[in-house]
């Protein structure tokens, strides 16, 4: 399987995130996905290969022009208004209900109206990384489309929490929303896994009002789960989508045994889609000892879910997302891998 990388995730380390009250040493670090490029060399799984540049179009089909004009400036906007020294680019006041969002305001105002939280920080290499990490699913899913089984994108910063226009969630762009209607476009039908711990809010709203996208996700339940405010099981799509959206919600300390039952229910809704490709928003959170998130899979599980997800015998492209325990990161995403090629 080919794995997709680029070096300028590197730049993109803010380093700190405001989380529970106070600032707290961020858990999105460069050292995840380096980890995990060793451990694709060490175990073998096939070339690392340099992502192709393909420009901004494929970025202008998902996203607002505000958004992603913002997010090519902000980090010289914000250093203009703190100084060359400043720490990184966190909002601090959003225009929540009532408030009137300022688009075209200034960097506070822009801030404020296009993130959600205060755990996606910009620093100055954070719009390179992002665009990388854009190019990374893109080269993966062209790579599919000549004919491979599957490939891997170890895109970083993550995607899956970023809307058409909101950032957030450690997200900036949505890599897979991009790559699955890159799909569309060159003519093929489009199945959303996401296995992430985390509800995908961002890819769930941009394809919710379409039935061209199937967007499934497994994650813990947004009443005490991160994002929160989207990903319950009751949001099924809407208009022409309805139907093309599945939330299965699951609660603290999930294991494998519950775990799987709701990962064959998905893949039974994606093979009745009958998609062309599938794309797996693969978070690693769901691991026993992730440092924020509360399940309880095991690092042979890994293995499971991909052997699992390659019974679909759909062509698989895979978009890394979360998972932040350094110690197991790169064996548990290598094993969903390995899972899935021997499968
Ligand atoms: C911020 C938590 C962000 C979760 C990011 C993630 N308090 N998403 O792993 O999949
Ligand atoms: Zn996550």
């Amino acid at each position: 399987m080919k794995t997709f990388y680029a070096a300028s995730h590197l730049e993109h380390a803010p380093g700190q995130e405001f989380e529970g009250g106070r600032l707290t040493p961020a858990v999105e670090v460069p050292a995840r996905v380096e980890r995990v490029r060793a451990e694709v060399e060490r175990r073998k799984l096939g070339p690392i290969l340099a992502p192709e540049d393909f420009g901004m179009a494929p970025i202008a089909r998902v996203h607002d022009a505000g958004l992603v004009q913002f997010l090519g400036e902000a980090s010289e906007l914000w250093h203009k208004r703190y100084g060359e020294n400043a720490p990184p680019a966190i909002p601090s006041a959003w225009p929540a209900r009532g408030l009137r969002e300022r688009p075209v305001g200034d960097v506070e105002s822009r801030l404020g109206t296009y993130a959600f939280d205060t755990a996606t920080p910009i620093v100055k290499g954070t719009w390179n990384a992002a665009l990388a990490a854009v190019n990374i699913a893109l080269s993966g899913a062209q790579a599919i489309k000549g004919g491979e089984r599957a490939a891997f994108a170890l895109a970083r910063p993550p995607g899956h929490h970023a809307s058409a226009d909101l950032f957030g969630g450690y997200c900036y762009l949505n890599n897979i929303a991009i790559a699955a209607q890159w799909f569309v476009d060159q003519g093929l039908k489009p199945a959303i896994l996401d296995v992430d711990y985390h509800h995908g809010n961002g890819t769930q709203s941009i394809f919710y009002n379409r039935s061209d996208v199937l967007y499934c996700s497994l994650h813990g339940d947004p009443s005490f789960a991160f994002p929160h405010f989207l990903g319950f099981a009751d949001e099924t799509g809407a208009g022409a989508g309805e139907g093309a959206n599945l939330n299965l919600p699951m609660a603290m300390y999930t294991d494998w045994s519950h775990y799987a039952e709701a990962l064959a229910l998905a893949l039974k809704r994606i093979t009745a889609f009958a998609p062309d490709v599938l794309l797996v928003s693969l978070g690693l959170d769901t691991f026993e000892a992730d440092p924020i998130s509360r399940f309880k899979l095991k690092r042979e599980d890994y293995l499971r879910m991909g052997e699992t997800i390659a019974a679909a015998n759909l062509p698989t492209l895979f978009v890394f997302e979360g998972g932040y325990n350094l110690d197991a990161l790169a064996e548990i995403t290598v094993n969903v891998l390995d899972g899935f090629a021997g499968g």
